[in-house]
């Protein structure tokens, strides 16, 4: 039989038949032998032929492993020199940003859309908590929004407080598999139990909050999002203690009125049916190393630059000092943010030497 990797607790794998039947499966020794480079042989949303070892404890072998379309790979944060496959045979990944509560950097979202381009996975940005956002962080996403959309990548407000964005998210993931990444905080839990609140995922308790956090979610497991019969239930309201998600209560701070912008949302939306999709949620990251991608290759990653590929005077060009290139000149210009650019260099500059 055959079937998808929904999560990998260690050494034993929870896979998904086509059927909808959940095994317990473990690889055999021979396939560990494998994975040398990387930590995991086996990630969420892999393929597998396996063989029933106890059919009344729905317990299998797993035998082989199918192709995979893609995988998003990263380097492991305990083990420099090793890979670790984050998921596989994805359709999209989500990276949820966050302005504060805690703070994503720039080359951490740079180097989360390298990955993705590197490995063809197409990539969207949610902005979440934008209920927290005052003056400052209102200017950060405007000139973010307008240097990734000039790139080419879609943006997406969103509060899972007040609900903004949600309906936009629930288009986007009908049908898919999405991989949903960020730094730890960011809200991923919490987005999938305000969307579906029979998953009740764990999440971050508010009265411990320290900025950094510690891990709510430990592995990568895969949801399977409700069946198109199924509808939404509405938001919980404002008034209510959202215990099931464990949201900040509505303060003056938090509220809507305070700034006199209406943030609520139809919540006619969010009754809408779902096309069945499946939703991958990760623990947070708190890097993004690298892994597979070599100094020249770089600039490739980077949309706007690899518009430009071929142009410069030099084809080895890395768009640092040499003469006659036009990526510099089109940073000089204004065509190329130079936000992005110095990304761009600091990406090279973190990628070993010997690595070409
Ligand atoms: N103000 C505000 N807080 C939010 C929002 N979304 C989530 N939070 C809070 O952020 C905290 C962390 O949420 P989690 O869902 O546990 O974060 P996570 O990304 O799953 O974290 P890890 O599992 O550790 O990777 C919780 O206290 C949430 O209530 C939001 O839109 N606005
Ligand atoms: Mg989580
Ligand atoms: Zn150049």
């Amino acid at each position: 039989m055959t079937g998808k990797v929904y999560k990998s607790t260690g050494s034993w794998y929870v896979v998904k038949t086509a059927e909808g039947k959940t095994w317990n499966a473990r690889l055999k020794g021979l396939f560990k032998l494998d994975g040398i480079t990387s930590t995991n042989p086996l990630a969420v949303g892999d393929d597998v032929d396996m063989e029933a070892e106890n059919k009344e404890e729905k317990t299998a072998t797993i035998t082989a492993i199918h192709d995979r379309r893609n995988y998003i790979n990263r380097q492991s944060p305990s083990h420099r020199m090793q890979h670790h496959i984050v998921a596989a045979n994805i359709d999209q990944s989500l990276l949820v940003v966050t302005l504060k509560e805690p703070r994503t950097s720039q080359g951490f979202i740079d180097r989360w859309l390298v990955t993705c381009e590197a490995y063809h996975v197409p990539a969207v940005l949610l902005f979440n908590k934008c209920d927290l956002y005052r003056k400052k962080e209102e200017e950060r996403f405007a000139a973010w929004k307008a240097m990734y959309e000039a790139v080419g990548y879609r943006l997406i407000r969103m509060s899972v407080h007040t609900g903004e964005g949600l309906d936009q998210i629930k288009d986007l993931l009908q049908g898919r598999i999405s991989l949903l990444s960020g730094h730890s905080g960011v809200g991923k839990s919490s987005f999938l139990n305000v969307l579906f609140p029979s998953m009740g995922l764990k999440t971050h308790e508010v009265s411990g909050w320290s900025g950094k956090g510690t891990h709510t979610t430990t592995f990568a497991e895969m949801f399977d999002l409700p069946s198109a019969a199924t509808t939404i239930p509405a938001l919980p309201d404002h008034s209510a203690a959202a215990s099931d998600i464990g949201r900040i209560p509505v303060g003056p701070e938090h509220n809507a009125g305070a700034s006199g912008i209406d943030r609520s949302i139809d919540r006619s939306l969010l009754e809408r049916p779902l096309l069945p999709g499946r939703i991958i949620d990760t623990p947070g990251m708190r890097e993004f190393g690298l892994v597979d991608i070599s100094r020249p290759e770089l600039s490739g990653y980077f949309p706007e630059m690899r518009a430009l590929a071929g142009q410069c005077q030099f084809n080895n060009c890395l768009h640092l000092e040499e003469p006659g290139c036009v990526v510099k000149t089109a940073v000089q210009e204004g065509r190329i943010s130079p936000d992005r650019y110095i990304s761009y260099c600091a990406i090279l500059g973190s990628i070993e030497e010997n690595n070409y």
